[in-house]
């Protein structure tokens, strides 16, 4: 198609060059990207990117009180023009024509509108350590609209019998379930990919974006998305959106005809990327080694994205900015992080950070090692001299440890030591509390089956989720214990949400059919994390724990001027009085405690801490 194009462009210039231009009917116009754009933005510039027929051999002109273009950049293909724009300070809101000249001669023309920013847009809150975040994959919550299930012209359509394939769940869905989310106690939502995804298959997950300016229709429309953010902000709720800057999906509108022969990396021959994200710090690492890791395709479906081409690097920049402020997002969780490079990263975080100094943004990078995430965090002075603007990191290390210290017999090197020693390197980072914690998210086994389906252990990883330094993170179900039988089979982690569908004969937000166990586990989390909502403590006072002595127990205090909080985790299989003198250095002037959950009160000095058990001690 790509070939296609070049050639009938060449054999049109060539009859049209013996017979004078073009007329206007050759020209078209399909897109100008992005679709609106605010007066009164920190950055003053824009771009525009501008495509149709033979767009690039025009020359845009406006005429705009406080608008000037500053420069227009044309690519190896005509169909494109890259066009910059200079919107000063005093600049109206308002529309204007881009009119498209050739020989001074009007083809085409734009209208293109200036809007005025929401009151208090650039200084906008984002998501901090006094929020719990819910993580949905909309396919899978609930569907409020039956008719956009399959979508006339999107091949993916409902099969709600494939694991892999689309169940119909939707961000009206959402909406529609706003209010058990809140009674739940989370204030911050994040959802898979919601862009369009008009892939033949599995696209339910949205991680392979085919237009970045466009709502999957199965999930809604862009306004829809804009209302679930107003519904949520209602409820103090606030919106994350997940968002890709290393690929694309391989369906995006123009694979078929790039901007540049370089706008994806290796374009012609297939090569995957080695995964090998220390390439990145490591000082004996090879050229060849680190250029695979950031220029190879994360998969064949979804194109390597080449940031280095300045006017990619702009477009996607823009895109997110216009997300930000569509849709008044409160963060952004970054997928793949490290994979679009060092230096993309950090113009790309630096420039959002710039236009919204008090936002936040989290960066997955899948290390288990604190070490490997630090760097990334704004602020990092390791290993030399990269700092980017990245807010936030999701913790894997804390993750994975959880679950070792959970299933793992205690010893001097095992258990719960793990988590302790991990926590150790906190120093690495220059900001821990914002970092993003979590027992499970959508690319791993659930959380209850990564404790092997133990409650008292699933008590224990959510107490100290939502105790421990952090923002926590919460994915959709584990509050009723959901498990997948098969390991790390994303389609049953990712499963349907019981009744999120008229036909489910189960009901999670009404309790109907549920299990006493999910019963229970539902009204602990609900507790649990209502409890943390109100408690200043846990978002920001400072922690100290003890070193585990290998005899089943990790005891930690959260602390401020105000108050102190003793969370006392034990998986011994019997009850056991614990020696408190040790703690001397929290505990002074306090002698009892009362449980967050069970409203049980225990003396300090002499404490029979339950078998197998979890305990949020309030001290007095
Ligand atoms: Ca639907
Ligand atoms: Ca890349």
């Amino acid at each position: 198609m790509k070939v296609f194009r070049r050639s009938l462009v060449i054999v049109l210039l060539i009859i049209f060059g013996t017979m004078g231009s073009l007329t206007a009917q050759d020209y078209q116009l399909d897109r100008v990207e992005p679709l609106h754009w605010w007066v009164g933005m920190e950055n003053p510039e824009l771009q525009l990117m501008i495509y149709g027929d033979h767009i690039g051999q025009l020359s845009p002109k406006i005429d705009y009180r406080g608008v000037d273009i500053q420069r227009v950049e044309r690519t190896e293909n005509d169909n494109y023009l890259f066009v910059y724009l200079h919107i000063s300070h005093t600049a109206q809101p308002g529309s204007f024509d881009i009119t498209l000249q050739k020989d001074e001669e009007q083809q085409l023309s734009y209208s293109y509108t200036l809007k005025e920013r929401e009151d208090g847009s650039a200084r906008r809150q984002g998501f901090n350590s006094s929020d719990v975040i819910y993580l949905v994959t909309p396919d899978r919550f609930a569907n409020g609209n039956p008719k956009n299930d399959s979508v006339e012209g999107y091949a993916d359509s409902l099969d709600r019998d494939d694991d892999y394939g689309r169940h119909g769940g939707d961000i009206q869905g959402i909406i529609d379930h706003l209010d058990y989310i809140d009674e739940m106690g989370f204030t911050a939502i994040w959802l898979n990919p919601v862009l369009e995804n008009a892939m033949k298959e599995s696209s339910y997950h949205g991680y392979a974006t085919t237009d970045f300016y466009k709502v999957d229709p199965r999930f809604g429309s862009n306004e829809l998305y804009k209302k679930l953010s107003k519904e949520a902000e209602k409820r103090g709720i606030k919106l994350i959106m997940d968002m890709i800057m290393n690929h694309a999906g391989s369906n995006h509108w123009w694979m078929e005809d790039p901007p540049t022969n370089d706008w994806v990396h290796y374009p012609d021959e297939y090569q995957q990327t080695n995964h090998r994200r220390t390439t990145l710090h490591d000082p004996y690492a090879s050229d060849i080694d680190t250029k695979q890791f950031t220029d190879g395709w994360f998969v064949r479906s979804m194109p390597d994205l080449n940031q280095s081409n300045p006017l990619l690097a702009d477009y996607l920049i823009y895109n997110s900015l216009w997300w930000i402020e569509y849709a008044g997002l409160r963060g952004i969780r970054h997928d793949t992080h490290p994979y679009a490079g060092q230096e993309y990263m950090k113009e790309w975080t630096c420039r959002i950070m710039e236009e919204y100094p008090n936002f936040n943004i989290v960066g997955e990078e899948w290390g288990v090692d604190p070490l490997v995430l630090a760097k990334w965090q704004r602020g990092s002075t390791l290993p030399t001299d990269y700092s980017s603007c990245l807010p936030s990191l999701m913790d894997f290390p804390i993750q994975t440890t959880l679950i070792d210290a959970l299933t793992k017999k205690e010893s001097w090197g095992t258990g719960f030591v793990n988590l302790y020693e991990t926590l150790s390197y906190d120093y690495a980072y220059p900001n821990p509390q914002n970092l993003v914690i979590f027992a499970d998210n959508h690319d791993m086994d659930r959380f209850y089956r990564q404790v092997n389906q133990d409650y008292d252990l699933f008590k224990m990883g959510m107490t100290y989720i939502m105790t421990m330094r952090g923002i926590p993170q919460f994915y959709y179900g584990t509050e009723i214990l959901m498990s997948n039988e098969k390991h790390h089979d994303h389609g049953q982690i990712r499963e349907d949400f019981p009744g999120g569908w008229k036909s489910d004969t189960k009901n999670a937000f009404s309790g109907n059919g549920l299990s006493d166990k999910k019963k229970q586990a539902q009204a602990f989390v609900k507790k649990l994390v209502n409890w943390r909502k109100n408690n200043p403590v846990i978002h920001n006072g400072k922690l100290m724990h003890y070193a585990p002595k290998h005899e089943g127990f990790y005891i930690y205090f959260r602390y401020n001027e105000d108050k102190t909080v003793m969370v006392v985790l034990n998986k011994k299989d019997k009850k056991t009085t614990l020696k408190t003198d040790r703690f001397y250095e929290r505990l002074k002037g306090y002698s009892q405690g009362t449980d967050v959950i069970s409203g049980d009160t225990y003396n300090l000095d002499d404490m029979t801490v339950p078998a197998r058990s979890s305990l949020i001690l309030e001290l007095r």
